[in-house]
């Protein structure tokens, strides 16, 4: 092949792209609870060995282009929209206006709000540090946070404490450190329900994150099950405010099933948010596009959530590749992971559906015929060959994420 021209690569990936089909429209896209955040569109391909291959996006670009392509809500840091040193100042309420103004004239909602507390150099012993000063600033930055949210209508506030741990042994003391971070979001929850009843406005949902490494070496709450025991341990003021919002890649980062994890949350009552992505087990945090390496578990995952009534936002926290261009995020990236959730979703749908999975489910539940009592080896036998029907499943699930169950066929020669 030729050379291609620079002012031809654009047209070539959106001409390629159109000729892969299969795309949604904007109002069909705005359907789902999909929610967008800042960060994701705006990353510019940097990491600790990795200088940025794209160029600043500010934040009204990110919202016009979340609008064009149909995702129907956006969500943000504080940090990633206002500058450390304007928080709280006058330049904080201009900043928010135009935001605002953004999402107005975009027909965008600002879904969740989460405070930065592991990049700047104050949290470097974490938000819940030994020294008071910076524990009293983690607290005005969580409420500050909160207050933003309601300017801006959210329904969540999201934590992920990735800096809530340690580097070196025995430098910090863990049950104190958890006990002054309880008191941060203590603080976050009062400042909500004061807030919340001064607008009339419903409070927040608080959603923690967990993630099992990094920044930190070492993490004091590494998942999500290790977060249902720290909003259940007491030292939450209003453990009814606070839930979790997994995030599908940092539970396979240490080797969980994804879907377990999520019907742990799920049976507690705490699974409000959800950050969907991809990636590989037992890895770092790479946040691929959603579908790209598991497909055949992403269809499991919302066979799950949507047999249970999940109704929660699916947050694209993702990375679009270093590769992709700037015209790329949103020419092809975005686009391309909200398709595939949709595609996932309907997936999903026609398993709950499928016939044959429903007779296999309702066999299995049914059981063999009555086993003498107590008697193993009887029971054991009555339900031989029902239990074939587990690989079948496996085989029918696949069949569908391929499109054999709506007759696609392959013809090879005998
Ligand atoms: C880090 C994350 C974060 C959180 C975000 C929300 C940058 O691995 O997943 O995204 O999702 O801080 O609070
Ligand atoms: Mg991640
Ligand atoms: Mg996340």
């Amino acid at each position: 092949m030729k050379p291609v021209p620079l002012d031809q690569q654009q047209s070539l990936v959106e001409r390629l792209m159109q000729a892969c089909g299969g795309a949604y429209s904007p109002a069909t896209r705005r359907k789902y609870f999909i929610t967008g955040p800042q960060w994701a569109a705006a990353y510019e391909g940097h990491a600790l060995f990795h200088a940025p291959t794209r160029s600043p996006v500010g934040f009204e670009e990110v919202i016009r282009q979340y609008g064009r392509l149909g995702i129907g809500y956006w969500c943000t840091h504080d940090t990633d929209v206002i500058p450390a040193e304007a928080l709280g100042k006058d330049q904080q309420a201009a900043i928010v206006a135009r935001i605002g103004a953004a999402l107005r004239d975009n027909g965008v909602a600002c879904s969740m709000v989460t405070t930065e507390t592991f990049h700047h150099a104050v949290w470097a012993a974490s938000p819940a540090a030994e020294a008071p000063q910076v524990r009293e600033y983690a607290a005005w930055r969580l409420k500050n946070t909160v207050a933003i949210g309601h300017e801006l209508g959210a329904q969540f506030a999201v934590y992920w404490p990735g800096s809530l741990g340690y580097s070196v042994q025995g430098a910090i003391e863990e049950t104190q450190t958890l006990r002054w971070y309880a008191e941060g979001l203590n603080a976050a929850c009062e400042a909500d329900i004061a807030v919340a009843a001064k607008l009339g406005r419903p409070t927040l949902k608080h959603c923690l994150e967990a993630k099992p490494f990094e920044p930190q070496a070492e993490i004091l709450l590494p998942t999500s099950d290790a977060m249902l025991a720290f909003i259940a341990s007491g030292l939450l003021t209003h453990p009814e405010m606070v839930g979790l919002n997994p995030e599908y890649l940092h539970e396979l980062m240490w080797g969980a099933a994804p879907r377990a994890s999520l019907a742990r949350a799920l049976l507690s009552g705490k699974l409000w948010h959800f950050d969907i992505n991809d990636g590989y087990r037992l890895k770092h945090d790479v946040d691929i596009g959603v579908g790209l390496v598991n497909p055949l578990d992403w269809l499991n995952v919302l066979v799950l959530l949507r047999s249970h009534g999940y109704n929660g936002p699916f947050n694209l926290d993702y990375k679009p590749p270093r590769t992709t261009s700037n015209h790329g995020v949103f020419a092809v990236s975005f686009p391309t992971a909200v398709d595939r959730f949709i595609t996932l979703w309907e997936m999903a749908g026609e398993a709950i559906a499928d016939p044959i999975l429903a007779e296999a489910y309702e066999a299995l539940k049914a059981g063999g015929p009555p086993a003498a009592a107590h008697d193993a080896a009887a029971i054991a036998a009555s339900n031989r060959d029902l239990l074939t029907l587990h690989e079948l499943i496996a085989h029918r699930l696949v069949q569908i994420l391929v499109g054999q169950h709506r007759g696609r066929t392959f013809s090879i020669p005998d």
